[in-house]
């Protein structure tokens, strides 16, 4: 199905335009009040529309009222900070399955679900007798104060817990009480912790461990403006003495400019996958999950609260889907 946008003084004037350039059967998908005070609805081609609110001939205002389940999915859409451009791709989806009425939520949970890709879980190979593996090394990176620290301690302990053997490195090694939080947390965890302050040592360091399966690096947080200490950081994880895979953290609080921002300037980096964090403190995490899926990045977590034993989720369609339309994990 079609979309088209039509621009009106108000919402009699939009409707009456759509109405003239469309016909009096277009589906009205949904409408928004711009900042000028003009009003913008968006309208699907008729010739393919199925049952809903259709424009009606003589009466505008009456045409306002559209199908209730779009009307439900546009109002949590926007409530979670969710874009014109995908409001309207959703509603489009939603409208073409031919789901209605509370239906509606669930078409769209499906859609939105697919938005983001989700990445693979950590590469971890288990250490069986006699076989020699090189461990799986993540480094956490991203701007300062964002739950690097925290989040790979949420992940140390899910993988302890598993039974897997992991060791930490830290290379947050100027910021004062930064290699103490982490002592502090790893001995909670039960894993020992090495300290690194260049790709070299990194390298000694993962070696220090004898044979995990995993080590998890904590990194100093840089901002995405300083360029010199970002350079640093990716020379620094160039050499993980095993495979390095780099995770961007992000919190889902900061607005879409930052997080497009930080994304760009943490691509030196390389990151395979995006951690975003604070989901407990926004209702309206939708711009940062946009910003993951307009980059092609994949999210590996998704963090929403402080403590290490709980509040860390493996990114999943239905937990994408719930922030979208819920504002949160569910
Ligand atoms: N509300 C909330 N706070 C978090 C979350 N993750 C981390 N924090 C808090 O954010 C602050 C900074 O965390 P930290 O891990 O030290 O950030 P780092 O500087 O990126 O390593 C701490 O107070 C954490 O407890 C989260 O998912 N939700
Ligand atoms: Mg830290």
């Amino acid at each position: 199905m079609q979309i088209h946008r039509v621009r009106g003084r108000d919402l009699k004037d939009a409707l009456e335009r759509a109405q003239r350039q469309y016909g009096a059967d277009a589906l009205v998908l949904s409408r928004e009040t711009m900042p000028d005070g003009g009003v913008t609805v968006a309208v699907a081609d008729p010739t393919r529309a199925l049952t809903a609110a259709r424009l009606a001939p003589q009466s505008a205002a009456a045409s306002a009222t559209r199908e209730r389940g779009l009307e439900d999915v546009e109002r949590v859409l926007r409530r979670s900070g969710t874009s014109d451009g995908l409001v309207a791709r959703t509603l489009e989806q939603v409208a073409s399955s031919g789901a209605r009425g509370p239906f509606a939520l669930d078409a769209a949970a499906e859609a939105l679900g697919r938005c983001v890709e989700i990445a693979p879980s950590p590469r971890i190979q288990r250490r069986g007798a006699g076989v020699v593996v090189q461990p799986s090394v993540i480094a956490f990176v991203g701007p300062t104060g964002v739950g690097k620290t925290t989040t790979l301690a949420k992940l140390a302990s899910r993988l302890v817990r598993s039974g897997r053997r992991v060791g930490i490195v830290s290379m947050d090694t100027h910021r004062p009480g930064a290699v103490e939080q982490l002592r502090a947390l790893a001995a909670a965890i039960g894993t020992d912790v090495a300290v690194a302050r260049d790709a070299s040592e990194l390298a000694t360091a993962v070696a220090s461990f004898g044979s995990p399966e995993c080590v998890l690096v904590d990194t100093a947080g840089v901002s995405p403006r300083d360029s010199a200490a970002l350079a640093q950081l990716a020379d620094s994880l160039t050499s993980g003495g095993g495979s390095l895979e780099t995770y961007l953290v992000l919190q889902a609080t900061s607005s879409r400019a930052a997080i497009d921002a930080a994304r760009e300037a943490f691509a030196a980096t390389n990151p395979t996958a995006w951690v975003l964090t604070k989901l407990d403190e926004t209702r309206a995490p939708a711009p940062a999950l946009e910003s993951a899926a307009a980059a092609g990045a994949r999210l590996a977590f998704l963090c929403d609260g402080q403590e290490v034993s709980a509040h860390f989720h493996r990114a999943e369609p239905a937990h994408v889907a719930d922030l979208f339309l819920r504002g949160r994990i569910a």
